[in-house]
């Protein structure tokens, strides 16, 4: 199945949001002409804009009300569904109300344009919804992360990872890894009150065997985090082979539609050509290239360039041979384990091996996709709730300082050991977004679009 085109750039770019205490509004559906259209107010005024709009008395929280809504002249401007949600109930922490109006271009643009004529309005910074949650406690940066991969999911196994994560997944493995620490640091700052007291002997083996199984499980988790991540950024898999052996053919067999120029002419593909696809619940982009071989044309040159970079680059390579074209000698480092070789235009007659394809037939398409969704849904771990580099670096650092007291341990330096599980505590902390949250908003909110 393939996939739409993701959103511009332009359009999730944060601006950098001053906290102001204002009012902000958005358009929360997207934009475009739809049955309906959702706008979200979030701050001190919401109240007074819905009852301005409505003239008539709030409805009561967490019940849709049908109104009609007028300008200060009194004028109709749409009939909506109306919501309003107490601060201590709502997505950002502060009084929020939500207009279900109709989904058209001039009735959102006039709402929007009503609201922004209200003093104390202003319209909402990219992300500015959600920073507002966050700042108010509603959500942790961990929470944040996963809500942001839940908007932009586009496969299934995408959208599972994402609602593991805003399920809190990573909040409740990150709380029972500090329960524990929590555990034998108390048992650390014992030994510290003791002093020179009788120190029970097997205390330490005690503790470093809990230390160790500790650092295993971050282990397990920081190993678990690349494939996971891999699944949320989505998969590359790069198709490479001499010029004229059916790459191009074969993408637009993927897409059915002419995605790629296809013809008998060698080296007709120059640019690299993505195509998005959901390969069974996985994200995978295709990549279909120049074909590689020797060439004094400067700007094929670019093209197979790029094929090797990008072929180097990808999660997963197919490498096409072709009957009727001779075999290149291919640089070592572009074959890898787990690379599939597909031997295309089968219908020539001259197809073998494990895949032998033909995009004129069909034949052997559908086992070389199940083969390539195997190797790498064979990538993606079943356990394992951290996806994010933020988060593995935070683990990562939290494993450092538990390693450190570990090692500390034999030393017997409690203070020193009490130190470093503080340490690995803080950095768990910063896993989830409840330590040094300040420090990271701007970067987790650049993903953000208006209206989240
Ligand atoms: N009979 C047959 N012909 C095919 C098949 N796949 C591709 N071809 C033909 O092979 C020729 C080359 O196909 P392309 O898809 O352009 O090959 P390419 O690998 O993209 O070539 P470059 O872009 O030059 O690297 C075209 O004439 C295709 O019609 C197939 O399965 N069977
Ligand atoms: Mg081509």
């Amino acid at each position: 199945m393939l996939l739409g085109a993701s959103r511009s750039r332009s359009e999730c770019v944060s601006t950098g949001i001053s906290d102001d205490g204002a009012t902000i509004f958005a358009l929360a559906t997207p934009p475009g002409v739809g049955g309906i259209a959702v706008l979200r107010v979030s701050g001190p005024g919401a109240d007074e804009a819905l009852s301005r709009l409505t003239q008539r008395a709030l409805p009561a929280p967490r019940q849709a009300t049908l109104r009609r809504l007028r300008d200060a002249e009194g004028a109709l401007l749409d009939e909506a569904l109306v919501l309003r949600f107490a601060a201590d109930a709502s997505f950002t922490g502060e009084p929020v109300v939500e207009f279900h109006c109709h989904g058209g271009r001039a009735v959102v643009a006039r709402l929007l344009d009503v609201l922004g004529g209200m003093a104390g309005l202003r319209p909402a910074e990219a992300g500015e919804f959600t920073r507002r949650a966050v700042l108010n406690g509603r959500l942790d940066l961990a929470e944040v992360e996963a809500l942001g991969d839940l908007i932009s999911a586009e496969t299934e196994r995408q959208r599972q990872l994402a609602a593991a994560g805003f399920g809190g997944a990573l909040h409740r493995r990150a709380e029972a890894w500090r329960d524990r620490l929590l555990d034998i640091l108390a048992r650390v700052e014992i030994t510290i009150d003791w002093a020179d007291e009788e120190v029970p002997s097997d205390l330490d083996a005690e503790l470093a065997q809990e230390l160790d199984a500790l650092a295993g499980e971050f282990d397990r988790e920081l190993s678990a985090s690349h494939g996971l991540e891999r699944l949320r950024e989505g998969f590359t898999v790069a198709i490479l082979g001499a010029p004229n052996c059916g790459k191009s053919s074969f993408i637009n067999y993927l897409a059915g539609r002419e995605a790629a120029i296809a013809s008998p002419h060698p080296g007709t593909t120059r640019d690299v050509i993505e195509l998005r696809y959901d390969l069974r619940g996985l994200p995978v982009t295709f990549l279909d290239m120049a074909g590689l071989r020797e060439t004094q044309d400067p700007v094929e040159r670019i093209g197979v360039d790029r094929a090797v970079a990008r072929g180097s680059a990808a999660d997963l390579r197919l490498h096409f041979s072709a009957p009727d074209v001779a075999d290149i000698a291919l640089p070592g480092t572009l074959w890898r384990e787990g690379d599939i070789g597909v031997r295309t235009k089968a219908d020539l007659g001259a197809g073998s091996g494990d895949h032998a394809i033909s995009v004129v037939t069909g034949e052997g398409i559908r086992p070389l996709l199940d083969a390539i969704h195997d190797r790498l849904s064979g990538r993606i771990p079943c356990d394992g709730v951290t996806s994010h580099a933020r988060q593995r670096a935070a683990l990562a650092a939290a494993r450092e300082a538990l390693c450190r007291a570990r090692k500390q341990l034999s030393s017997g330096e409690p203070e020193l050991i009490a130190e470093d599980l503080r340490g690995t505590l803080t950095e768990l902390g910063r896993m989830v977004g409840r330590v040094g949250v300040e420090d990271m908003l701007d970067r987790v909110f650049s993903r953000f679009c208006v209206g989240k």
